[in-house]
């Protein structure tokens, strides 16, 4: 009885403490911002100020974020990454998957409550190249009380990490995926940044225990991070408490976060080096002028200056922090055998329009012309009928409480770190990397496998090895949509993403989660159907005429190199045309136009068909009759 009565008294309470956030900003570009002290350039803004707010709520907590369209050219979208969004999908915020994008002058309401969940997060566009523009922020959610914490500290401290480029993502964008980078090459950033600027400087008292979140919010490139003569310990990952390792180096993926206690030393007659370094093997090439290490300063004496930078050895690098070992402070058992699988297969390849697109199973994840959350809400029955989602969305029913394995086998030489919305996931194996020439890509063998850990490691967003396979596990208890993706940027340009439809009734039948006034408001005004399959078709759901569908595949036999051959030989030729044309007095045909006709490529085909979704540029994605956004 007084369990119960102390149990009411403790809901009370929690309803009582429970606060609303109402924020409002209107996202728009910032001119004349100079993050690495090299080169001015305009970063995305809310309410004229980069960089972004820090965005603080308790457990609990309601928030009400009014996000206005500043932009007079492109629609956006906002995602709060790492929420469950429980019974609130629509506000998980990537286009065309759980919402129409918000068009220019419009406002989309979004409002959720934060569950169960604290720790550190982030806030970012969802809309193709913005955050890397700068629409991107820190997210914290802190215990209702400080008692409340696993552990103690006398100070928080925020560290964000990312990549900087003196370019606009829409310069960038087109000569990424463009058939004159056949294969794949990701654009090179000019540099890295810690707090969003270079040598940045900590100031730190003696004999205190920091509480250090750190963030890495870029959109292409893992950090190493590690401190001259200081141990970090890791309390929680991602959102979720774990058992104290202590380290000094952490390698940290986008969207990844650690969150580590660092105690400072007894005397102020030194200050050290904090230091972090992008992962070189993520690089094509490595341009000569790239500073791979960024040095800041722990500063514990002003008088003494900024911190000497210091090198780590390879053996030092390759030593890292491994966060598969890594246990849930809850404990958290491993789960039941998966009830479903979904296995995965990860491989970058040209279509026919020569530009290199990245496959899960060979299907590059191509737009649906109706927000696959609204296709659930509009196709009754039909939900749990993976048809209506179309050929080319990668979308996987599931079914509620069900325990999910999703197995990711890596064809390809590069690291990817992969972020599932709406969950965290155990990773229950993952294998070491097999390197370019040194074997064929290994894949995940059910019938021989690794022993599982018995309490593994939970988070969100998970790096996966070259060549090589992890298995994750979930289970499906929040009817919603969710997106898994690579959270390369580039990557999820070329379509490096699936979704999935989890329980589909249970979605319809939630009071909570039906389309709201706002959203429908901002769907009509954007031009992008709020009800019907992934065609758009919202009278016979199995039709799927018209859906978008990926650009079809090369001859066989042709591969990327074939591609850059066949490029720089045409490139080759047109130098010598143009001599004989300039001698001749001729026209000079076009470059593009030659090297589509020798790959036997309709130039007109790949402009109107669906390739110009799967290239996820800014523009109104889905409607003909907003094309002039782009
Ligand atoms: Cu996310
Ligand atoms: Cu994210
Ligand atoms: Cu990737
Ligand atoms: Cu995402």
């Amino acid at each position: 009885m007084r369990t119960t009565i102390s149990l009411i008294f403790l809901t009370f309470l929690a309803l009582v403490t429970a606060e609303t956030h109402t924020w409002h900003y209107t996202c728009n570009w910032v001119d004349g911002v100079n993050p690495d002290g090299v080169q001015e350039r305009r970063m995305i803004g809310f309410n004229g100020t980069w960089p972004l707010p820090t965005l603080r709520v308790k457990k609990g907590d309601r928030v009400n974020l009014y996000l206005t369209n500043g932009f007079d050219d492109r629609n956006t979208s906002l995602h709060f990454h790492g929420m469950f969004q429980k019974g609130s999908s629509q506000m998980d915020g990537p286009e065309m998957v759980t919402q129409c994008p918000i068009p220019p002058g419009e406002t989309m309401l979004y409002n959720f409550t934060v569950d169960d969940q604290v720790g550190s997060y982030w806030y970012h566009s969802h809309t193709s190249g913005q955050y890397g523009d700068g629409m991107r922020g820190v997210f914290i959610i802190d215990e209702p009380s400080e008692d409340d914490y696993p552990y103690d500290y006398d100070e928080e401290v925020v560290l964000t990490l990312n990549e900087h480029y003196h370019e606009e993502s829409d310069d960038l964008m087109p000569k990424f995926l463009s058939r004159f980078n056949p294969t794949g090459a990701e654009l090179i950033p000019q540099n890295i940044l810690f707090n969003e600027t270079r040598n940045a400087t900590w100031k730190v008292e003696p004999n205190k225990t920091y509480l250090l979140r750190i963030i890495n919010m870029g959109r292409f490139l893992s950090h190493y991070v590690w401190m001259e003569d200081h141990d970090m310990t890791i309390v929680e990952v991602d959102g979720i408490y774990v058992e104290k390792n202590t380290t000094d180096l952490i390698y940290i993926t986008v969207a990844q976060r650690y969150t580590v206690l660092v105690t400072t030393k007894n005397s102020t007659d030194k200050n050290y080096a904090f230091m972090h370094r992008l992962d070189p093997d993520m690089l094509d090439t490595q341009p000569a002028d790239l500073q791979l290490n960024g040095t800041n300063t722990i500063m514990y004496n002003e008088d003494l200056g900024e911190a000497e930078s210091y090198d780590l050895t390879q053996d030092e690098i390759d030593s890292y922090f491994d966060d598969f070992y890594l246990v849930p402070l809850s404990k958290e058992k491993l789960y039941d055998d998966a009830d479903y699988t979904v296995t995965v297969q990860v491989q970058m390849d040209n279509l026919g329009d020569g530009i290199n697109y990245a496959f899960f199973n060979n299907i590059t994840y191509t737009k649906p012309r109706v927000p696959t959350l609204l296709t659930v809400l509009s196709a009754g029955d039909d939900a749990s009928n993976e048809l209506v989602y179309g050929s080319n969305t990668n979308s996987f029913v599931l079914q509620k409480d069900d325990v999910v394995d999703i197995v990711v086998n890596n064809l390809d030489t590069g690291k990817h770190p992969f972020h599932l919305h709406g969950h965290v996931f155990q990773l229950i194996e993952r294998h070491e990397a097999i390197e370019d020439g040194e074997g064929d890509p290994v894949a995940y063998n059910s019938s021989d496998h690794a022993d599982w850990p018995e309490y593994p490691m939970m988070r969100d967003t998970v790096y996966l090895r070259p060549q090589s396979y992890m298995v994750l596990r979930f289970k499906a208890d929040n009817p919603g949509v969710w997106f898994f993706h690579c959270h390369i940027e580039w990557h999820l340009d070329q379509g490096l993403a699936i979704q999935f439809i989890e329980d589909p009734s249970g979605i319809q039948n939630n009071e909570t989660q039906q389309i709201t006034d706002n959203h429908k408001e901002i769907c009509e005004k954007v031009g992008v159907p709020w009800k019907g399959n992934a065609a758009g078709n919202d009278v016979h759901l199995l039709d799927l005429t018209g859906e978008n569908v990926q650009y079809k595949r090369l001859p066989t036999g042709f591969t990327a190199r074939g591609i850059v051959a066949l490029v720089f030989s045409c490139v080759a030729g047109f130098a010598g045309l143009a001599a004989i044309a300039v001698y001749g007095m001729q026209d000079i045909p076009d470059v593009e136009e030659r090297v589509a006709r020798d790959l036997d490529v309709d130039l007109d085909e790949a402009d109107d068909s669906g390739a110009e979704i799967v290239r996820q540029t800014s523009s109104t994605e889905g409607s003909s009759t907003h094309k002039h956004l782009g």
